[in-house]
């Protein structure tokens, strides 16, 4: 055995966790990435399953473990999966180890919501990957994104995904190969505490962040795209969204019983009339 791979073997394995918001792409691109070098099961005493696989960096010949995280959008836990999360990210989960590199997989086609988790995730001062997955949706349905622009706004490596295609997490695959485990390893006994609960001003601060770095980036959403999202904020919208609904069951209450009236009286007269003419020219039966 040559030096390198028997350092490699010494090495203890570095702990990789993907995390990043639900459908995300964040399992999709864990099997890529572990093929089948996979373990599932659940943590222990809940019903959320639990991923575990290993990679074996291609060019350092280095293993890593890779788990796959539940979906979250935040690190304030609002369910069961996000606490797990959280709690997996601080390294304060009682059966994992504290992660060595987080890679936070993020949608390219839905930033605006994906970035607000890097940023959280970035304050915890852990070493990051952002994997941008679903590159091929983006490009295919017109949305412009600078992705080194977009490296230098995060300040963090940002590497493009596709994870339902094979090679599409190539890039990513290289980025945790050469990622500089060797000086970061204190990381891995770090238990960090939870961030705290975030006041109506810090959520406006990290909104204008996620708005400066998606204008840095020059993230631009199709125009179809952007009315029909526009519209999605209006009709979700908890005030105008419930006062919308009210409006439309208005009109259609009064489409069937006021409306209809007109064109229900112009029918009646059509057969009453129709029913006279037969009457005039039709010999009466035997
Ligand atoms: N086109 C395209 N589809 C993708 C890509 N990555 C994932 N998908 C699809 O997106 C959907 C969600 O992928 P998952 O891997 O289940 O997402 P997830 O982040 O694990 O979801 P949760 O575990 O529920 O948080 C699946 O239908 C995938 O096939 C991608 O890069 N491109
Ligand atoms: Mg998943």
């Amino acid at each position: 055995m040559n030096a390198p791979a028997a350092a490699a073997l010494a090495a203890p394995q570095p702990t990789l966790s993907l995390i990043g918001v639900p459908n995300c792409g964040k399992t999709a691109l864990f099997n890529r990435l572990t093929g089948s070098r996979q373990k599932v099961a659940n943590y222990p005493g809940v019903t959320v399953e639990r991923k575990e696989g290993r990679l074996v960096g291609p060019r350092t010949g280095r293993t890593f473990r890779v788990i796959d995280l539940p979906g979250a959008y935040s690190l304030e836990p609002a369910t069961l999966d996000e606490a797990i999360a959280r709690d997996v990210v601080l390294g304060r989960h009682a059966t994992e180890p504290a992660p060595d590199l987080l890679v936070c997989v993020v949608d390219a086609t839905n930033l605006r919501l994906n970035l607000r988790l890097v940023l959280e995730l970035k304050r915890l001062g852990k070493p990051i990957i952002v994997a941008l997955n679903m590159s091929d949706l983006a490009a295919q349905r017109g949305y412009t994104l600078d992705r080194a622009a977009l490296e230098r706004a995060l300040g963090v490596p940002v590497v493009p995904t596709v994870a339902v295609r094979s090679g599409g997490e190539r890039a990513l695959v290289d980025a945790i190969d050469t990622h500089g485990f060797a000086t970061e390893t204190a990381a891995r006994v770090q238990r960090l505490e939870p961030p705290p609960v975030a006041s109506a001003a810090d959520i406006e601060a990290t909104q204008r962040e996620v708005r400066r770095v998606l204008h840095e980036a020059g993230y631009r959403v199709p125009a179809r795209l952007a009315v029909l999202s526009r519209l999605d904020a209006v009709v979700l919208n908890p005030s105008a969204g419930p006062a919308l609904l009210a409006i439309v069951l208005f009109l259609m209450f009064q489409a069937v019983f006021s409306w209809a009236r007109a064109p229900q009286n112009i029918i009646n007269t059509g057969v009453q009339g129709m029913n006279a003419w037969l009457s005039g020219v039709l010999t009466p039966g035997p």
